[in-house]
């Protein structure tokens, strides 16, 4: 009898995961069909709208589709993924952890990653530093200092974007295959999440041309960092004149992760 109800207690609870996983897959869906939609009322774009220029980062002539199949958004925590070559960190000049995704980051990978951090002897903002990932799920861990935003007119859009392609450069320099990214720069440090994700997509892509066998794990905390991704992907790749063609990965919401 007693293992009765131990079975009866495992199928209820497999049942609410199922519950909440189908709940959440209907969600997920539901966006991507608001965001084709809103693709297929602008389909009478031929040529890419004018952005504002957040970066310095030359506009690509041209991305070709499988830049696209390179980039995945997933909602979790980035030290609970699947093997990546590189973790990208967010991190401080100090290079001697903190908070947010740098404390966990730490925390997982043991006190040996901050031994190796302290012998850098800290980085400016804007650029990244290189480390071996410890006992991350990973093989590196690149450090990058993004800007505390104060207004966005302190420069922060282009320290944004040379963190990001710092790091990017650092991973593409070792080689690596898949790199997972943090939305650097918005959390603790405060910078709007609709601006950071554009610099970011935009650095991400460019990335990608360059480096043509690197994929990217963009790992959003929270669902809305994720929903905010997937519609600066939906629109750059419409500006580019690749929607159509193609689908983006949905979130694996399985895999649980909000705040
Ligand atoms: N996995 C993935 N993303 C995470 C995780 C995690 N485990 N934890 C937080 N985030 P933040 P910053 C998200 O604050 O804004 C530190 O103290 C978070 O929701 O980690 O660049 C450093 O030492 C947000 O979307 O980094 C610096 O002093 C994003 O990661 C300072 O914070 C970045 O949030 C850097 O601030």
């Amino acid at each position: 009898a007693y293992a009765d109800a131990a079975a009866d207690a495992d199928y209820a609870a497999a049942d609410a995961d199922a519950a909440a996983y189908a709940a959440r897959k209907a969600f997920w869906l539901a966006i991507r069909d608001r965001l084709l939609a809103e693709l297929a009322a602008a389909a009478s774009i031929t040529k890419p709208r004018s952005r504002p220029m957040t970066t310095d980062t030359q506009e690509p002539a041209a991305v070709p589709r499988d830049v696209f199949s390179r980039i995945s958004v997933v909602v979790g925590d980035i030290t609970a993924q699947p093997y990546v070559d590189v973790i990208v960190n967010a991190a401080n000049e100090s290079l001697l952890g903190g908070g947010g995704v740098d404390g966990a980051i730490h925390r997982a990978a043991g006190p040996k990653l901050l031994e190796a951090c302290r012998v850098l002897g800290g980085c400016p903002t804007g650029s990244s530093r290189m480390t071996p990932a410890f006992c991350l799920n990973a093989n590196l861990v690149a450090h990058a200092v993004g800007p505390m935003w104060q207004g966005g007119d302190k420069g922060e859009p282009a320290l944004l974007a040379h963190a990001y392609r710092s790091a990017m450069r650092m991973a593409g320099l070792h080689a690596a295959g898949i790199v997972a990214l943090p939305a650097i720069s918005t959390g603790v440090y405060g910078y709007p999440v609709d601006l950071a994700t554009k610099i970011a997509v935009r650095e991400v892509i460019a990335a990608l041309l360059e480096w043509t066998s690197m994929s990217v794990r963009l790992v959003c905390f929270d669902e809305k960092t994720a929903i905010v991704y997937q519609h600066e992907l939906f629109s750059f790749f419409h500006e580019w004149g690749l929607a159509g063609g193609h689908v983006l990965d949905l979130p694996d919401c399985s895999a649980g992760g909000s705040k």
